[in-house]
């Protein structure tokens, strides 16, 4: 069970805060006020954890200002300069590790197993890479300059992680930022601006505001930011594109997805299902890369989903401080519920439902793992992202079926290929509508390699050389002589 002192240094940081948190601006906390604010909760159990700020026009206001006034001494650091600070935010997630960790399973409902080792890790690499990034800023983006100050508005699924591919570019290009965590899952964040300002990063260089869509929508339509970057649902990146057309602010959009996980017939079997497990049942499914859909190839669909069906017995769901499970709790009841509702209609529109209920706890926010088989890929939930621990699998017979099977999608974030034929998987990968395709291989993220999607799961890449370029402006042609010195 959940040792009852691992969440120590998370409670007691909540308390020093009495579980009250305004905005953080300019470097220090604004007081919440008696009777201000809506209440987060923890997902495991359904009890409050804090109170939470919630941001209006004027906070975001006080931000940007704070941004704006923070962004031209930030730039004029010169990259080595910023370079020491990247590098002193990845050895402070490193140093905090824990506490990150604890209180991002407390908040979210993730397995702690997860945060320590996978998010907490990722989230120290991607600030060290960009530190590299920024180190060699004048070598590599000679006639490019920052953007200014950027927006950033995250989901919940990843709420450090999401901090950290959002911030860690666009502070060591020389832009800095006001970013606006999920209102399910802002407590992480507010943690990371605290850390980060005794780490010694400028006061204005970040801005975290909590809120909900009103609170993104104050941000996205603020004159005084250059640029949004958006992680989210589709729905909500198509609103932000239709507001901010015709402002001239830059924007990258990072959506949703439907990513097929190909089993062709030579697939190490094993190595496959296993890959499953990774592709949809961790992090709850909430991903947006998840492999929700599994295409497999007729000949071994009897005997891939019963050696499946078998492994999913063996997922343990419970609370996220409990080191051996699986799988945690989901989000929010509002999107547990989304959940529910998919699966029914999905069985209604005559899919096979397959469900392990075994260790899933009575209360609190948690789903089952599950598969739908006998799946028509007209069905709703062979087309819309469910955004839960429920994969879908349909069957194909050749190749090229599997092809069009995969990019019969609206959206076209990432895709995996199982087969022990590399010439049939390289030859595959291609073909794919996909903005990254695996091999034998499934949610592998690296800081080095630009991740996005193509279609209605948005546009920009982040992480590496051209997710950097996203927080860049070309001056060559500004900064050019005038015609009559030529
Ligand atoms: O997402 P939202 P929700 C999908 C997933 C999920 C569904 C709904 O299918 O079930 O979306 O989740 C902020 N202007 N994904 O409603 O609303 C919001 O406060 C500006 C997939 O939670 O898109 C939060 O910070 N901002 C996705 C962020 O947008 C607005 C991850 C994302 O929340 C806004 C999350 C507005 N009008 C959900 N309205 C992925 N693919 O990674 C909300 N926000």
């Amino acid at each position: 069970g959940p040792a009852p002192e691992a969440d120590s240094a998370a409670r007691e940081w909540l308390a020093r805060h009495d579980n009250r948190f305004g905005h953080f601006i300019d470097g220090k906390f604004k007081p919440l006020k008696e009777g201000e604010g809506f209440d987060t909760f923890e997902p495991a159990t359904g009890k409050i954890l804090a109170r939470i700020a919630n941001g209006t026009a004027t906070d975001v206001d006080e931000a940007v200002a704070a941004a704006r006034a923070a962004q031209e001494p930030w730039a004029k650091l010169s990259g080595h300069g910023r370079a020491r600070h990247l590098y002193a935010l990845a050895r402070m997630v490193q140093r905090h590790g824990r506490l990150l960790a604890v209180l991002e399973a407390i908040d979210n409902g993730k397995p702690v197993r997860e945060t320590r080792d996978i998010d907490v890790p990722l989230v120290a690499r991607h600030f060290y890479h960009h530190a590299g990034w920024a180190q060699l800023q004048d070598a590599e983006f000679a006639g490019y300059s920052p953007l200014g100050v950027v927006g950033q508005i995250i989901p919940w699924n990843f709420p450090l992680l999401m901090l950290a591919w959002k911030i860690a570019p666009a502070l060591a290009l020389g832009n800095t930022v006001v970013l606006k965590p999920a209102e399910y899952t802002s407590l992480t964040a507010l943690l990371f601006a605290e850390l980060a300002t005794e780490a010694g990063l400028p006061a204005g260089v970040l801005n975290v505001v909590t809120g909900g869509g009103e609170t993104g929508e104050a941000i996205v339509d603020h004159p005084g930011i250059d640029k949004i970057a958006f992680t989210g649902s589709t729905e909500v990146g198509r609103r932000i594109r239709e507001r901010t057309a015709g402002s001239g602010k830059r924007l990258t959009l990072e959506l949703g997805g439907k990513s097929p996980f190909i089993v062709f017939e030579d697939a190490d079997l094993d190595a496959a299902v296993e890959g499953v497990v990774d592709a949809i049942w961790f992090n709850q499914g909430q991903v947006c890369c998840a492999g929700s859909r599994i295409l497999v190839q007729e000949g071994i669909a009897p005997i891939f989903l019963s050696r499946l069906k078998k492994r999913m017995e063996t997922l343990r769901v419970g609370q996220p401080l409990d080191k051996a499970i699986d799988m945690g709790a989901i989000v929010d009841p509002v999107q547990l519920a989304r959940i529910r509702e998919l699966v029914e209609l999905g069985v209604k529109e005559g899919a096979t439902l397959f469900q392990t209920e075994a260790g899933v706890p009575e209360t609190g926010s948690f789903f089952p793992p599950t598969l739908l088989t006998d799946v028509h890929p007209a069905a709703t939930v062979a087309r819309e992202e469910i955004f839960g621990p429920v994969a879908v699998a349909m069957t194909f017979r050749t190749p090229d079926e599997a092809v069009m099977l995969a990019n019969n999608s609206r959206y076209g974030l990432a895709a995996s290929i199982w087969s022990e034929t590399i010439g049939l998987a390289l030859d595959i990968a291609p073909k794919l509508a996909a903005g990254v395709v695996w091999v034998n291989a499934t949610n592998l993220f690296d800081a080095g390699v630009g991740f996005g999607g193509y279609r209605e799961s948005g546009f920009g890449r982040e992480g590496g050389r051209e997710g950097a370029y996203e927080y860049l402006k070309a001056d060559a042609w500004a900064k050019r002589k005038p015609r009559e010195e030529l």
